[in-house]
């Protein structure tokens, strides 16, 4: 069809998140109610388990492994330039960091705004960047999360369009809470990808 929405979905590591979503496609059946579809996923690191993941449920995978362009004048520009034109062959109307962990340039943000949306492990705007849980439980937080926003320039900004709150409980472990906030990372995440899509012309 000429018209389809393709959704292109970047992962960096284990692809829960990116399982969710395509799960969500198909029980939700986008590709007849919203006439969107995951065109292709893609990761900037080739050992990603999410890749052998997509490829199992027969999504497009592709790689863009940033440590290629390592001994470029401008590594990160380079890396976004060529990931820009592999994304970009797809035409997507929406384009969905799912768990990636390359920070990607302001110019590669600004070309894709309005149609890009990231998750994030805590309640922006609280801890931005990594280490969120960690840093969660050092300060003492009863409650952590996970946020959907749209992405804009700033890192870990943008218009908010979910969140999901879990409790801290007594003696957590980063990797406890972390397990705790991915459970509802899968359900925001297509739930809001579909609200967006809905919202798209
Ligand atoms: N890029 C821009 N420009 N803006 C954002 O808001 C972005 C982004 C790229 C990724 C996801 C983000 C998160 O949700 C994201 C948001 C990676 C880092 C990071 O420091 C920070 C935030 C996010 C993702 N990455 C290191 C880097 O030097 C590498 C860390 C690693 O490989 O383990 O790129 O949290
Ligand atoms: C998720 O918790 C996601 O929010 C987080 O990484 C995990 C990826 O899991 N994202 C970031 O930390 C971005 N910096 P997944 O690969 O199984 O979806």
């Amino acid at each position: 069809m000429t018209c389809m929405k393709n959704i292109v979905v970047l992962i960096s590591g284990g692809g829960s998140n990116m399982l969710a979503i395509a799960r969500a496609a198909v029980r939700r059946q986008w590709a007849e109610k919203l006439n969107a579809r995951i065109a292709a996923v893609i990761s900037n690191r080739p050992d990603a388990r999410g890749l052998q993941l997509s490829a199992d449920l027969g999504l497009n995978t592709q790689v863009v492994d940033h440590t290629a362009f390592a001994d470029r004048a401008d590594p990160r520009t380079a890396f976004d330039d060529v990931l820009r034109q592999t994304i970009d062959a797809h035409e997507p109307a929406l384009l969905v960091l799912a768990g990636f962990m390359h920070i990607l340039t302001p110019g590669f943000v600004v070309h894709y705004e309005g149609r890009m949306l990231n998750i994030h492990p805590s309640l922006l705007p609280a801890f931005t960047g990594l280490h969120t849980h960690r840093r969660a439980i050092d300060a003492g937080c009863h409650f952590a999360g996970a946020t959907v926003h749209q992405m804009t320039t700033e890192l870990d900004h943008g218009p908010i369009l979910a969140q999901a709150v879990v409790p801290v409980l007594p003696d957590d472990t980063a990797d406890a809470l972390a397990a705790r906030v991915l459970t509802q990372e899968h359900l925001i995440y297509p739930q809001a990808i579909e609200t967006f899509l809905k919202s798209l012309p």
